[in-house]
């Protein structure tokens, strides 16, 4: 069933021009409305111009890249109950652009803007040791994260649009392309998605989990996960209980969350069928910083604790926050708060405004 849906969906690259207009992707999804509530705050450092944000599985420390060429970094944080702490700073190559930053494969994955290229750093020291042209049929890059499978990455152009990142047969590329809507809010295309994070479902969905995986810390199933992927790094599978790690979880379905750039906005992606199954709104978040970018493009969930972070542009802090459920969602027009003015990406490419007047939702939504 989840094979087909994502067949369904995600479109090879030389297709998705013909292909994406196309409705009928099942039964409209109507995505829960979230707020939340702040559990900490921590001094993040107004000279951060935030693109990408992701936790180490295994040792919880924090990495950040930052924007702007010639000031281009990455930062490695130690976060513990004092607080936050500089560990490592580490400026890019050249004049690069950073953007979204991810682990995959034993390596840190380092997108830039518009320069075309992957940046690849070892995962414990940040050394740069390998990179490649990033040419591939993307418009820009900006947000990265993991495959739900995790057999690639994932990436995204400021669009509606995912691509997955294919790097283990040969030369990297894209193999397939997946379209963001939200047909329950006359959003056939849902653009300017920003900083992306695979984040477990349970977080935001725990009624759709199964109670025995309910019963365990989100954080052991991430660990399970980040012990298939970094093969055991703390040397031991014994603080997985109950799970072995052959078995696929229903976590497979783990949720991509992205921020839409201009917006309070923050996406909560099924990546089998595109659909948005929920949004977070970030709404007064703006104003506990003094920052002239409202842009939340740090989002980041540790799993060694199961807790998540926002920061974005230059903020003055890092806020862990809980999900609530929004206190009065009926007052809130999705539409209206959460589409952006830009046309970006292969958004750029459309003419703009006429995103009422493709089919991409087909008979099932309620566009009109
Ligand atoms: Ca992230």
């Amino acid at each position: 069933m989840r094979g087909r849906r994502a067949l369904q969906a995600w479109l090879a690259p030389l297709l998705v021009s013909a292909l994406a207009t196309c409705g009928g992707r099942g039964a409209t999804v109507t995505p829960k409305l979230f707020s939340y509530k702040v559990v900490r705050e921590l001094v993040h450092s107004t000279s951060a111009f935030t693109e990408g944000l992701a936790f180490r599985e295994w040792d919880g420390k924090l990495v950040e890249s930052t924007g702007l060429s010639g000031g281009s970094k990455l930062m490695l944080y130690n976060i513990d109950k004092e607080g936050i702490s500089v560990e490592k700073e580490v400026n890019f190559p050249s004049r690069h652009f950073g953007e979204g930053i991810e682990f995959f494969d034993g390596k840190l994955y380092s997108l830039t803007w518009k320069n075309r290229r992957m940046h690849v750093f070892d995962r414990h020291t940040l050394e740069l040791i390998d990179g490649f042209h990033f040419d591939l049929g993307i418009y820009e890059g900006w947000g990265l994260t993991v495959a739900p499978d995790r057999s690639g990455l994932i990436s995204g152009d400021g669009s509606e649009m995912l691509h997955r990142i294919d790097l283990n047969h040969g030369s990297p590329r894209i193999s397939a392309h997946l379209a963001v809507r939200d047909c329950a809010n006359d959003m056939p295309r849902v653009r300017g998605i920003n900083e992306l994070e695979l984040i477990p479902r349970v977080v935001s969905h725990p009624e759709q989990v199964p109670m025995q995986h309910v019963n365990h810390p989100p954080a052991r199933f991430e660990r399970l996960r980040a012990n298939e992927l970094y093969h055991n790094e703390t040397g031991s599978n014994s603080t997985v209980a109950n799970v072995s790690p052959g078995e696929d979880p229903p976590l497979t379905t783990d949720l991509i969350w992205g921020n839409i750039i201009s917006t309070m906005c923050v996406a909560m992606i099924n990546p089998d069928s595109g659909d948005v199954e929920g949004w977070l709104l970030l709404d007064d978040i703006y104003d506990k910083v003094d920052t002239f970018n409202k842009v939340a493009n740090g989002i980041a969930y540790r799993a060694i604790d199961g807790t998540l972070w926002v920061t974005g542009k230059d903020w003055e802090k890092l806020f862990q926050i809980e999900l609530v459920d929004h206190p009065d969602p009926s007052s809130i027009d999705i539409a209206k708060a959460c589409r952006t003015r830009w046309h970006l990406g292969y958004s750029a490419l459309r003419s703009p405004g006429n995103d009422r007047n493709d089919d991409r939702c087909g008979s099932t939504g309620n566009a009109h």
